[in-house]
């Protein structure tokens, strides 16, 4: 009898079954051939294809007003980016994608129009609140609310209530939108409020935005003081739904700031400095002395500015740059090992693709030294190069309960006699990166912007820890890291690299006595009167090589 196999398998034949449902890019038929003028324009904004844009911008003229082309076709299709994206269908870089489409359309269409004022759906001022420097998270709103249709006046970070309120007035806000990321811009934004009400102003909703505000703070503390409106937005998108609830409410019907019904408030305690925490009561944590103290490489500062980018471009982690800056979230319907090969076919090649871009404009530079060094209670002593004189004097904060964890704890203590040694570590990508990405903002390139910022943010991250590395190299002890950069990423080596303004040390303060200690002028880096740095792609560090050193909260 034959074999049955060898009689129904044939190779052809499977070959076809495989391939039946991937039809071939025929590249000589136009996508848009078979659509309506209405459905082509959708198509470019909700894939967002640039070319052909104008010519099917101008079929559409022949039959609609321009602005109608925007109000009742373009926005419509907004409207679907906004679904799709809510849905989780959606990436952000494409959702940027169909906004730059969008404002390419608006700028074609806008020649032709003889009134582009009061066409708007609303206004709203956007600003970085003073003493903030944190731009991206607000221009990202600035996108998805201007190509959806509002007027949006940006002025930018830094800006003082006076600024933003002359502003609101002089350009007919309806809306104030306020962004910040500092814990110190929560307490700015409540100023702000406050100063509003004394001034009579509460006839302006307000909405706020960034990543040390928590829901629970604007939705009661917020609100409690404020005698107009507020509304907390965790994202660009939120930010568009009030806009559009606040924009089309009636006399009889107003828009009500009522907390989120299904949203428990877990903690409106803002994690402000609480001087307790930085007295010493006598109790430490029950942190053993390391076994021993590296020698110490050398006493006081150097820097270094000759590296090979590509070399740091290995240290940037990709989840970090993907899911985080980049902001590619898993789609509910792919398996999280599909998702990553997802990742490796489709976002790698634009991680490789942005490491040439910008190889030339990164300008990475370290300052980074030794110190002798011991703790007194919540204190670290720095000491002169005799290694007893005192230089200057670190105050950390200790956890109030559980394991009463201080930074100082990780370093031999006055009655000990021993001496320590403490590192700090700058570094910078320099400010050319953030120069090309605002010039990519301006000229509408808007998911090229998201990808340079991505790109500059984690180019600093890498550095830093390509620094630490190499820090636990001179220090004796770096021959123990895992060769498996995940496990770098994950801080699974000896001791810890701990950045002012972080949980364990939230000082920002601290970063003025950093500075006189590297003194990293002449790499560049400067600190503001708001304790930030300058250029803003750069991170600073303590560099603590206890083996028990890993990163806690102070609560
Ligand atoms: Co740093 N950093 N950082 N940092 N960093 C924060 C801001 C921090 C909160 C981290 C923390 O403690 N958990 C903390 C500040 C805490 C504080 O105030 N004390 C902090 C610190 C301390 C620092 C340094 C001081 C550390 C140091 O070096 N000693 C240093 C300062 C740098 C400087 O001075 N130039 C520093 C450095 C850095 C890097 C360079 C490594 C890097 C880039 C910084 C940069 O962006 N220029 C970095 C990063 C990446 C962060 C975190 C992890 C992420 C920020 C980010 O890129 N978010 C951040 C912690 C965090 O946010 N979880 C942190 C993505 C961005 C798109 O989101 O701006 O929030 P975001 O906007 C979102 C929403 O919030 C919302 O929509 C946006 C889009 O969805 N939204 C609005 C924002 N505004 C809105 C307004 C609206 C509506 C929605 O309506 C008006």
């Amino acid at each position: 009898m034959p074999d049955e196999r060898e009689v129904i398998y044939d190779p052809l034949i499977e070959l076809m079954a495989r391939f039946e449902n991937v039809k071939a890019v025929d590249t000589s038929v136009d996508p848009f051939a078979e659509l309506s003028a209405e459905d082509r324009l959708k198509k470019h904004i909700i894939e967002g294809i640039k070319k052909s844009l104008d010519a099917h911008l101008d079929d559409a003229l022949k039959t609609y007003e321009p602005l109608a082309i925007i109000n009742d076709i373009l926005l419509d299709g907004m409207k679907t980016v906004g679904e799709l994206f809510g849905a989780g269908k959606m990436q952000l870089p494409f959702v940027l994608q169909s906004a730059e489409v969008m404002k390419a359309a608006v700028r074609h269409l806008e020649p032709l129009m003889e009134k582009v004022e009061g066409s708007e759906k609303g206004s709203i001022l956007l600003a970085t609140v003073a003493g903030d420097v944190h731009d991206i998270g607000k221009n990202l709103v600035d996108i998805i609310l201007s190509n959806n249709g509002y007027r949006v006046v940006n002025i930018g970070i830094k800006q003082p209530i006076n600024n933003i309120l002359s502003e609101a007035e002089v350009n007919n806000c309806q809306v104030i939108g306020l962004s910040g990321l500092l814990v110190k811009s929560t307490l700015v934004m409540r100023d702000n409020l406050l100063e509003m009400n004394a001034r009579n102003l509460q006839h302006y909703p307000v909405i706020l935005g960034g990543a040390a505000l928590t829901r629970g703070y604007v939705e009661e503390d917020l609100r409690s003081i404020y005698n107009g409106r507020v509304f907390y937005a965790q994202d660009a998108f939120e930010g568009l739904h009030l806009m559009g609830e606040l924009c089309s409410e009636t006399a009889e019907n107003p828009v009500k700031a009522e907390p989120k019904a299904q949203v428990r408030v877990l903690s409106h305690r803002l994690p402000d400095r609480d001087p307790e925490l930085y007295v010493f009561d006598g109790t430490k944590s029950a942190i053993e002395p390391a076994e021993t103290v590296p020698d110490i490489p050398f006493y006081g500062v150097k820097k270094r500015t000759d590296f090979d980018i590509f070399e740091l471009y290995q240290y940037i982690n990709p989840v970090a740059l993907f899911r985080g800056q980049w902001q590619y979230k898993k789609p509910e319907d792919l398996t999280n090992p599909q998702f990553t090969a997802w990742l490796e076919e489709n976002v790698r090649p634009i991680f490789v693709r942005k490491q040439r871009e910008l190889a030339n404009i990164m300008k990475p530079a370290v300052k980074w030294g030794y110190f002798y060094c011991q703790s007194e209670g919540n204190d670290l002593i720095i000491l002169q190069e005799d290694a007893k004189s005192e230089r200057c004097r670190f105050q950390f904060p200790r956890q109030r309960d559980g394991k009463r964890l201080c930074l100082s704890d990780f370093f031999r203590s006055t009655e000990s006699g021993e001496v320590d040694v403490v590192g700090f570590s700058i570094v910078t990508v320099g400010g050319e990166v953030s120069e090309h990405e605002r010039n990519q903002f301006a000229d509408g390139d808007f998911q090229e912007y998201l990808y340079t910022h991505g790109m500059g943010v984690e180019t600093a991250e890498a550095l830093a820890e390509y620094w630490h590395k190499s820090m636990r190299h001179e220090m004796g002890f770096g021959h123990n890291d895992p060769e498996d950069k995940r496990l770098l990423f994950a801080a699974r080596y000896q001791g810890s690299r701990y950045s002012f303004g972080y949980p364990a040390c939230p000082n920002l303060e601290d970063q003025s006595m950093l500075m006189e200690l590297l003194q990293p002028e002449d790499i560049g880096i400067k600190l503001s009167e708001e304790f930030m740095l300058e250029p803003e792609q750069s991170t600073s560090a303590i560099i603590v090589h206890h083996p028990a050193a890993k990163y806690f909260n102070i609560k």
